[in-house]
């Protein structure tokens, strides 16, 4: 489905006089506060995130999937897909890919077309964690780190083809989601598994062109019930300092305990410069089981916070990667991204809000009712007319959701997949 630019500014026409209202009294505002509006909406028009080629259609539980209409089949019409959202809300603008799931029949064309909707690639993503019809040795119990040679070396060898079809389209890094682990006490030796997932992941580590990055991925459980060989960020931060510069952790925000303190894992990795992205979701119960920012979003505003305190620069010119990653079961998974991708920016522009200065004084005299202020000060003020005037810049519309909706997105998907 192509979106006519008149679309969306006949879309904007409609909601525009609301919108300088609102913009103009929360400019005012902020800049009475001392900041600059006009930086803060560059940087929110520059920042983008990456859309997952296993997000654009339904995913399911294990009792069941009830897919939706009209949804990409192949990876083009995957990409296409991502062309609207990017059309919509002009944040969109990259693509993770994951291989075996997608894998371009043409590599070279599939580019082209993402240049012509304004997409660049992002991480690409292996998976040695199913098998796949044609392979030799199963990942039943393992793969990286398994007890038998010929299957570790299967593994890698998927990892390199990853990074050279990675190579063709442009990408800069490759994630490695290592699900190996046990579901017995007694089943795995902690420390060989350990020890063969990282004599893996250096053979994999040396086809690693110059100027890219691997990022690890931790995770407590699933699919392994009893342990994951690397179950916490002190074991993906372990793996990413031994195996050297091009190596960072990723955090994926379903991956972690109940109860544990996400926005300072984020700051003690970027203290030791081993940050290397993010997979956005919310979890209740399980693994990126919820929208972004639908259950926590103070969560995510505390995460961004430390990503703008760290980064020492704006987010969109530091080198971590952004990345939606969750379910879409009941949502239109299109409708779902673009709640996820407001979310993700509206946590950022309040973060960019927090009187930095302000804060540190609290901090250095113990107040912390002070630092409380100024931390919720920033998260309750309402941006959202800060992303809306990013979107009227960047030519996308002001309502995407309402866009989405009015212009029958879905319908016009589902008459061109029938
Ligand atoms: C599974 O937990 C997961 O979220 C991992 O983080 C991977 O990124 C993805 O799904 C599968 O590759
Ligand atoms: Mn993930």
């Amino acid at each position: 489905m192509h979106i006519d630019k008149k679309d969306i500014a006949s879309h904007n026409d409609k909601y525009i006089k609301q919108h300088h209202k609102n913009f103009e009294y929360l400019s005012s505002t902020l800049e009475d506060e001392g900041l600059s509006v006009k930086k803060i909406v560059k940087e929110l028009v520059d920042y983008q995130v990456a859309i997952p080629s296993w997000a654009l259609s339904t995913g399911g539980t294990r009792f069941g999937r009830f897919p939706g209409e009209g949804e990409p089949v192949t990876f083009e019409q995957k990409l296409d897909d991502i062309g609207l959202l990017h059309a919509i809300n002009a944040s969109s603008g990259a693509v993770s890919m994951h291989i075996p799931w997608d894998i371009p029949k043409e590599p070279k064309k599939v580019k082209k077309q993402a240049e012509e909707l304004g997409i660049k690639f992002d991480a690409v993503n292996s998976n040695t964690f199913q098998d796949q019809p044609d392979q030799k040795h199963s990942y039943k119990f393992g793969s990286l780190c398994h007890t038998d040679k010929s299957v570790r070396k299967q593994a890698v060898e998927h990892n390199i083809e990853v990074i050279e079809v990675g190579k063709i389209v442009g990408s800069k890094s490759l994630t490695v989601w290592l699900a190996d682990g046990s579901g017995f006490p007694g089943q795995q030796h902690f420390a060989k598994s350990f020890d063969r997932t990282l004599d893996s992941l250096k053979d994999i580590y040396k086809h690693l062109p110059d100027d890219w990055m691997m990022f690890t991925e931790h995770k407590p459980f699933e699919p392994a019930f009893y342990s994951s060989v690397v179950q916490d960020w002190g074991s993906s931060l372990l793996l990413a300092n031994k195996l050297g510069k091009k190596a960072a952790c990723l955090v994926d925000l379903g991956h972690h305990l109940p109860n544990a303190n996400i926005e300072q894992i984020v700051s003690r990795l970027i203290q030791e410069d081993k940050l290397g992205g993010f997979h956005f979701n919310d979890s209740k119960y399980s693994d990126d089981d919820l929208t972004v920012g639908s259950l926590r979003p103070y969560q995510l505003f505390l995460i961004f916070n430390e990503l703008v305190e760290g980064a020492g620069k704006d987010l969109s010119k530091t080198d971590w990667g952004w990345m939606i990653d969750a379910a879409h079961n009941i949502k239109d998974p299109l409708e779902d991204l673009l709640q996820s991708v407001e979310a993700i920016k509206i946590a950022y522009a309040q973060a960019m809000l927090v009187d930095r200065k302000a804060l540190e004084k609290a901090q250095e005299a113990n107040d912390a009712v002070r630092a409380q202020e100024i931390l919720q000060h920033a998260y309750r003020t309402d941006v959202r007319p800060l992303l809306a005037e990013a979107r009227i810049l960047a030519g996308a519309a002001i309502q995407p959701i309402s866009y989405y909706r009015d212009a029958n997105c879905r319908k016009n998907l589902i008459n061109e997949r029938k």
